[in-house]
């Protein structure tokens, strides 16, 4: 079978972060490798999307070209990637010669087939800038909470989605300019029409057999009523329109940037070289046996299931795509992750923190891979996952095994007869463990088959289980005095199981699958035995398979031991953990026992996708000072008892990552207060700390603890909590007022 992988063409104004890397980059280098390994035909295609407003609006903020930017950032995303060994048969860009022409003669194409529907319409016009004004580059009061920093497409204050023309005192962000309206001639994609095509129709019914939220979204555009999309845009940076009479337009970024994946494979094949791949990219493209799969996060759904697809049916020689198994969002810490306000992991920043931990970042996003729901970040459970999952099973067999191995064995494989002589006793471990293993690649197999590759991840982690089982169970090291024989048999099959997980973890963990192998000292090791091995796993539902055991030949000299994974210290955590907190901002969290516990924004989320100028929603980072609130009479502040207090005790609360159980002197009264900061401070740090607290706020349960007041917090500007503090010669219990 042919495989033509994608993954989504990251936005060349930004580094890449944990979030990118979780959604689509890494889902798609382990099916790309399996695939691989499997012997199948497969491409993997990305590279850098560098027009639309998102590469403008940031360009005017660093105060360089777009094409500057565009430079910069491909350079960056392209190292990273490459750091963390996801495998890209080719990673392109969208400013290229190439695209353009690709993505012009693609719009020709449509245009002359009369796909397109010309309208002309009114749009916001900048005279003293003299361009249209994308809704990104319109500022405004918003209509519903008055926030005067308002976007054209969203208030940034209230989350409401928005349009243009409902902002108040609308103004122009390059110059400031009241806006005025002026109409214009665009190219529209009737997708109420196209959707009705029969080639679209006969993709649609793919769709069912898809990832539920994926098929969710899929079907409710599809049932809400598709519109007219226009496909063009009153812009400088991006694509020339090529028509005359369009001078100062150019393709919508989101036409342009799937054609990216199909500009990306021939200029793969054109640097190949030779005459025949000038039109090899079509066999790949143009086939009705190459599956086309698109890795995606949530947010471009609509434009891989439905866009992009009608585009490829109305133009008549492409293959739809066979799957997308877009992923949802990967929160940091509880909370969304923010560019603008740095709540965020950069790839590149990890590496310095914690450099060679390539792969224990893999792993970590795969087991929490948000393959079907949101999931979430936080340093506490990678350190958890890679000391208790990495280190202490995959690692600690591993180095077992090898360890015996050169102790008892003579850094050789054993004799298989070895194997096969091993006392009546430990049979049933031994068949166990060739059970568990046989059952787990089967299930491997299957899983990776269906795109769920955090179960996969799952059952590769089962082979070292039950290795470690094994050792368990037979214990080498108790029986080498009395019988050597029987410690050999025992590591012959040690050292296979090790075998067995150096191919089974490759797609996963590409440098520890070396690394294990490269201790096993194998290097029989081809790409054919790597096919034979995971072909075999395929078995038929509810069929067990019977894998052969035996990988490494007898007597083959083993590599040295080393552990392949350490664990990581609180001490390495702590000051990643600090940077995370003081860049946490919870704009919409209130603080202290009242605060509010709200994790999700994926309405938000739904309705942003919603909007047809999805590509200019980039994060901006201006100040944003909360406006004062109405005024209040003497009395209502007098009905405030707030007290000087000081903090003799702090503790985390069990399962509640966010929570402080503070133990509060008023020096009249001992009291409990329970607070919404423990992502911002460490506990440790608190004790002895006097504090404003509002000492007749009505007592709450939280978490089941009853918290009696609440601790006066200041948000700056830049999204920081810090305590309001009274005087240090206050004493606890004193009033103030
Ligand atoms: N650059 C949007 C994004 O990064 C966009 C993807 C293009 S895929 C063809 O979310
Ligand atoms: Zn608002």
């Amino acid at each position: 079978m042919r495989y033509l992988v994608t993954a989504a063409l990251p936005y060349a104004n930004g580094p890449i972060h944990l979030g990118h890397l979780a959604g689509c980059y890494l889902p798609a280098d382990i099916f790309v490798r399996w695939l691989k390994a499997r012997g199948e035909e497969v491409l993997l295609i990305c590279g850098t999307d560098e027009h639309g407003v998102a590469i403008e609006l940031r360009a005017r903020k660093e105060g360089c070209t777009p094409m500057e930017l565009v430079d910069r950032y491909y350079t960056q995303i392209k190292k990273s990637f490459d750091d963390f060994g996801i495998e890209f048969s080719h990673f392109s860009r969208t400013s290229r010669p190439i695209h353009h022409e690709t993505a012009s003669n693609f719009f020709l194409s449509l245009y002359e087939k009369g796909v397109f529907e010309e309208r002309v319409t009114e749009q916001f016009y900048d005279v003293e800038a003299g361009q249209f004004l994308a809704d990104r580059y319109i500022l405004g009061v918003c209509p519903r909470c008055s926030y005067d920093q308002a976007y054209g497409d969203q208030c940034e204050r209230c989350g409401s989605s928005l349009s243009p023309e409902e902002l108040i005192q609308p103004r122009s962000a390059l110059s400031g300019a009241t806006p005025v309206r002026r109409s214009t001639r665009n190219w529209f994609l009737p997708m109420d029409k196209l959707a009705e095509g029969k080639v679209f129709r006969a993709y649609a019914e793919r769709v069912v057999n898809w990832r539920t939220h994926v098929r969710g979204q899929f079907n409710s555009w599809i049932n809400q009523g598709l519109m007219a999309r226009s496909m063009t845009r009153d812009l400088n940076w991006g694509i020339p329109v090529p028509l005359k009479g369009a001078e100062g337009k150019v393709l919508y970024v989101w036409f342009d940037a799937p054609i990216g994946y199909i500009s990306a494979t021939r200029e793969y094949f054109q640097l190949q070289g030779g005459a025949h791949n000038e039109e090899a990219w079509k066999t790949w493209w143009q086939s009705p046996d190459t599956q086309l799969v698109h890795f995606i996060g949530k947010d471009n759904i609509v434009f891989h299931t439905i866009i992009f697809p009608m585009i490829l049916a109305e133009h008549g020689s492409y293959v739809l795509p066979a799957q997308v198994p877009a992923n949802e969002f990967l929160n940091l810490e509880g909370e969304k992750i923010s560019t603008s306000r740095n709540h965020a992991i950069w790839l590149h920043e990890y590496l310095v923190d914690l450099p060679g931990r390539q792969d224990e970042l893999r792993y970590v996003l795969t087991a929490i891979a948000p393959e079907s729901k949101d999931s979430d970040f936080t340093w506490l459970d990678y350190q958890a996952r890679v000391n208790n999952e990495l280190v202490a099973i995959l690692g600690n067999f591993v180095n077992r095994v090898m360890v015996l191995s050169h102790k008892f064995c003579g850094g050789r494989v054993p004799d298989a007869a070895s194997m096969n002589a091993l006392p009546p006793e430990l049979q049933p471990a031994l068949e166990a463990c060739w059970f568990e293993i046989d059952s787990a690649r089967a299930e491997l197999y299957a899983l990776l088959s269906e795109y769920r590759l955090r179960e996969a991840q799952a059952a590769m982690m089962r082979l070292s289980r039950a290795g470690n089982k094994f050792l368990a169970e037979t214990e080498p090291w108790k029986r080498v005095k009395e019988d050597p024989q029987t410690a050999s048999g025992i590591l012959y099959v040690g050292l296979q199981v090790c075998a067995h997980l150096a191919v089974a973890s490759t797609p996963f963990l590409p440098s520890t699958a070396q690394k294990i192998s490269g201790q096993l000292g194998w290097t029989a090791r081809t790409a054919e035995s790597d096919r034979n091995w995971w072909t075999d796993c395929a078995v038929a539902p509810g069929q067990r398979a019977r894998h052969n055991p035996h990988l490494l030949a007898a007597e083959q000299v083993l590599g040295a031991a080393a552990h392949l994974f350490t664990p990581i210290t609180d001490e390495q955590l702590q000051p990643l953990r600090d940077r995370l907190m003081r860049s946490s901002t919870p704009v919409s969290h209130a603080t202290g026992a009242s605060a509010q516990f709200s994790m999700k924004e994926s309405d938000k989320e739904n309705k942003e996708s919603d909007k047809e100028n999805k590509e200019n929603n980039m994060e901006m980072d201006e100040k944003q000072f909360v406006p004062v609130k109405p005024e209040v009479a003497y009395p209502d502040f007098e009905k405030l008892d707030l007290r000087v207090a000081q903090i003799k005790s702090a503790e985390r609360v069990e399962g509640a990552d966010k929570l402080l159980k503070l133990g509060i002197d008023l020096g009249f009264e001992q009291r409990v207060v329970v607070s919404g900061i423990a992502q911002h401070f460490d506990p440790e740090g608190l004790v002895g700390l006097k504090v404003v607290l509002l000492a007749n706020l009505a007592p709450r349960k939280i978490r089941g603890q009853m918290s009696q007041g609440m601790i006066l917090l200041a948000e700056n500007v830049d999204g920081r909590l810090v305590f309001a503090k009274p005087d240090e010669d206050a004493d606890p219990g004193a009033v103030i007022r």
